[in-house]
């Protein structure tokens, strides 16, 4: 039994400190906590509502999309696009904007999001998320267009991930400070558990998909030789690695007990003119907006992810991210190269 504090009540809370604020953007946060929890549910009863596996169809980014990919996407959609907040949406999952229909009333907020990270985890049944990010449209009342979205991840009103794990959790910031929330399944309520959640700024564990070592550039390639080199190496001590496949499990990891994530740029996709494997907008942004809030620090290798100007909807860009000190040891070394 928990009696704590709901992330409504929190989220009311924090709008309570902001003055001038009408409401619109706490219910707005409500309607993405709600479209979570069916996410959620659905992901809970994987094979029982037969909803594993393949859909059959591939989404801009040439990757095969899982049914569930394409059910959490219309889930997003449908618990968002009512109620008058948003101007519009984009997803991994659709090739462009997705503008409020007509007959909804238009709101002043943009929002993005991969509404189901690591999907390729779900047949296997591990740790899957959602991943979202909050802007401000530009040019209030005029005709949403992709140019809008184009804003550095510093415009980011607000960011979160829910995990769908052995429980499933919501963690947030809105630009002050990363908090946690467990879902009570009994009650159909996220319960704040993890307040003011830090990243411990020392870690001896990484976390990158060593498969594509060969790829790599020589300063992320230096960074893990010496972790692997252990105690009798140039860092003096045993490192630890984790890779889940799963960026939402990844970063929960490092929230929790610290550590290093990378899906570091390779000469396997500059072939392929990608810049990189993650999505700038609805990935790479919010994770860095949420790991910095708590501490962290998060890269593409020379730059902050942040600063970045998007291009493109759908841009890729290079993540590496975790414990302030790691991180700014690598970004060292690639300002070194
Ligand atoms: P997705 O959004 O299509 O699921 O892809 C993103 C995922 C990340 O969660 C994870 O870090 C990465 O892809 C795993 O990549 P790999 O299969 O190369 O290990
Ligand atoms: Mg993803």
């Amino acid at each position: 039994m928990h009696n704590g504090t709901t992330i409504t009540q929190f989220i009311i809370e924090e709008q309570r400190r902001v003055s001038g604020a009408t409401g619109d953007f706490t219910s707005l946060l409500n309607d993405v906590v709600t479209a979570c929890k069916v996410i959620s549910n659905l992901v809970n009863h994987g094979a029982l509502v037969g909803i594993l596996g393949s859909a059959g169809s591939e989404n801009v980014q040439g990757e095969t999309q899982k049914k569930l990919d394409v059910l959490s996407n219309d889930i997003f959609i449908k618990s968002n696009e009512w109620a008058g907040h948003l101007a519009a949406m984009a997803s991994e999952e659709m090739d462009d904007i997705y503008p409020i229909p007509a007959s909804y009333p238009r709101g002043k907020y943009l929002l993005t999001f991969d509404p189901l990270d690591g999907s390729s985890n779900i047949d296997v049944n591990v740790s899957v998320g959602t991943i979202f990010s909050i802007l401000r449209c530009p040019g209030e009342g005029t005709a949403p267009s992709k140019q809008a979205f184009l804003q550095p991840g510093t415009q980011q009103v607000a960011a979160g991930y829910a995990i769908y794990g052995p429980s499933t959790m919501m963690v947030l910031t809105t630009g002050n400070g990363v908090n946690g929330f467990t879902l009570d399944q009994n009650i159909g309520e996220f319960i704040l558990t993890h307040p003011n959640i830090r990243i411990p700024t020392e870690t001896r564990e990484f976390a990158v998909n060593v498969s594509n070592m060969r790829f790599w550039e020589p300063p992320v390639r230096r960074y893990v030789d010496e972790c692997l080199a252990g105690k009798e190496g140039p860092r003096g001590e045993d490192f630890n690695m984790r890779w889940i496949a799963s960026m939402v499990a990844e970063v929960h990891r490092i929230l929790t007990r610290g550590g290093v994530f990378m899906y570091p740029l390779d000469s396997k996709m500059k072939a392929k003119g990608q810049g990189g494997k993650l999505r700038l907008l609805y990935e790479a942004n919010p994770m860095s907006l949420i790991v910095e809030q708590a501490g962290g620090r998060s890269i593409t290798g020379p730059e902050r992810i942040l600063d970045l100007q998007p291009e493109d909807l759908h841009q890729r860009v290079p993540v590496i991210l975790g414990s302030s000190a790691e991180v700014a040891r690598i970004q060292g070394y690639h300002l070194e190269a």
